[in-house]
């Protein structure tokens, strides 16, 4: 796909140089945009909206129509997988995503299907290639999945967790179960992303939101080295495919995570972004990493925070602007335009006094 290489991201994922940091927001199609509640409403909840391929196509782009975003990323959700597995994801609107079905032994996780994404989960197969039929080489799209190490909490917890203390005390109790469902995550993730590739998405993002609970040594071991297999083998399907790997609470990891192989690292507000550009140098693209809650912030705070990351990261090639986490939902659209503009702004200031200084 040639006129890829044209894209502002693509090319920051690459290292190219750019006329402006182009930007993207995790959870940029939200309950934060009025648009997406209405829809919403209508479909009958958010499971709903996943599923129907016309609708999260309409959702995938309803940033994209409001803001000058540099990406679209599909709509969908990390917890797809264990649902197409037969877990039943359901949405409690008090704890968020859940599963009727947790996964606690050796007997359940032995009774887990392989996936065939085609069939289980073309419904997103389906939103994908609407949505870049819309697009029309405009944007790219983001396609992803959660790490193996992620989403396994989610299916061991029975939903969101506070501490984690179910699957840590697999860590301990029996780390060679817990290793038989990250290998059959990883292998259906796989598929899944290979499937996503095959649809049409232009970059793909595997979100390791829960690895930095971890300790280093079990990062590495249950979260890290599924995710490494993952970047090798989607390279090898197709060597072009840019990906981002995003640890929240990573940033202890970042020289380990720039091993993987992969293009990008996202990076969330806790990280120094000066610190981390130090330690990757040109190895690899950085993502991140506003603080969400500079959104409740005033025009003045927006633009200092904006400057400071642009500035720690300097004016050379392989930054791509991004909050440090999702967007909270109570967040006016009003400034996150103010934020995309800024970054706009901004960012082509830098690049021309760099240019006008060499
Ligand atoms: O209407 C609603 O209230 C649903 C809220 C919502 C949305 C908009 C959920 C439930 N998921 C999503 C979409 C979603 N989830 C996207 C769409 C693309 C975009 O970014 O615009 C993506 C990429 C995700 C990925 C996702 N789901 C992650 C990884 C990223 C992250 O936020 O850390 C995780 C952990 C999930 C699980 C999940 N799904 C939904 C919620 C509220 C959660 C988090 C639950 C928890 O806190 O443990």
């Amino acid at each position: 796909m040639e006129h890829d290489i044209q894209y502002r991201l693509i090319r920051a994922l690459r290292r190219e140089s750019v006329d402006m940091t182009p930007i993207w927001l995790m959870r940029q199609a939200g309950r934060y945009l009025p648009e997406y509640r209405s829809l919403r409403e209508r479909a009958g909840g958010f499971i709903a909206l996943c599923k129907n391929p016309e609708l999260a196509c309409k959702i995938t782009l309803q940033p994209v129509r409001r803001f000058k975003l540099d990406a679209a990323i599909i709509f969908s959700d990390i917890l797809t997988i264990p649902d197409a597995m037969g877990l039943g994801l359901y949405f409690s609107e008090k704890n968020g995503p859940m599963f009727k079905q947790s996964i606690r032994n050796e007997y359940d996780i032995n009774q887990l299907p392989q996936i065939d994404p085609e069939i289980e989960l073309d419904y997103v197969m389906k939103s994908i290639r609407l949505v870049k039929k819309e697009l029309d080489g405009k944007l790219p799209l983001i396609g992803f999945a959660g790490s193996p190490w992620t989403v396994a909490t989610y299916m061991i917890e029975g939903g969101s967790s506070k501490n984690f203390s179910q699957i840590k005390r697999m860590i301990y109790q029996s780390p060679e179960i817990l290793h038989i469902l990250l290998t059959l995550l990883s292998d259906n993730t796989l598929r899944y992303l290979k499937a996503q590739i095959s649809a049409g998405v232009d970059v793909i993002m595997l979100f390791d939101t829960w690895g930095g609970v971890l300790t280093a040594p079990h990062f590495q071991t249950f979260s890290l080295d599924y995710m490494v297999k993952i970047v090798t083998s989607l390279k090898a399907f197709t060597h072009n495919i840019p990906i981002i790997l995003f640890t929240k609470d990573g940033g202890r990891f970042i020289r380990d995570i720039m091993a993987s192989g992969c293009d990008a690292i996202g990076l969330d507000w806790t990280v120094d972004f000066r610190h981390a550009k130090k330690i990757v140098g040109n190895g690899v693209a950085l993502q991140g990493n506003l603080d969400t809650c500079v959104l409740y912030g005033t025009d003045e705070q927006i633009i200092r925070a904006v400057k400071s990351i642009l500035t720690d990261f300097g004016p050379g090639p392989g930054h791509i602007f991004n909050l440090g986490h999702g967007i909270h939902p109570d967040v006016s659209p009003e400034r996150v335009e103010f934020l995309i503009e800024t970054v706009k702004k901004q960012s082509f200031r830098l690049f021309e006094q760099s240019v006008g200084v060499s």
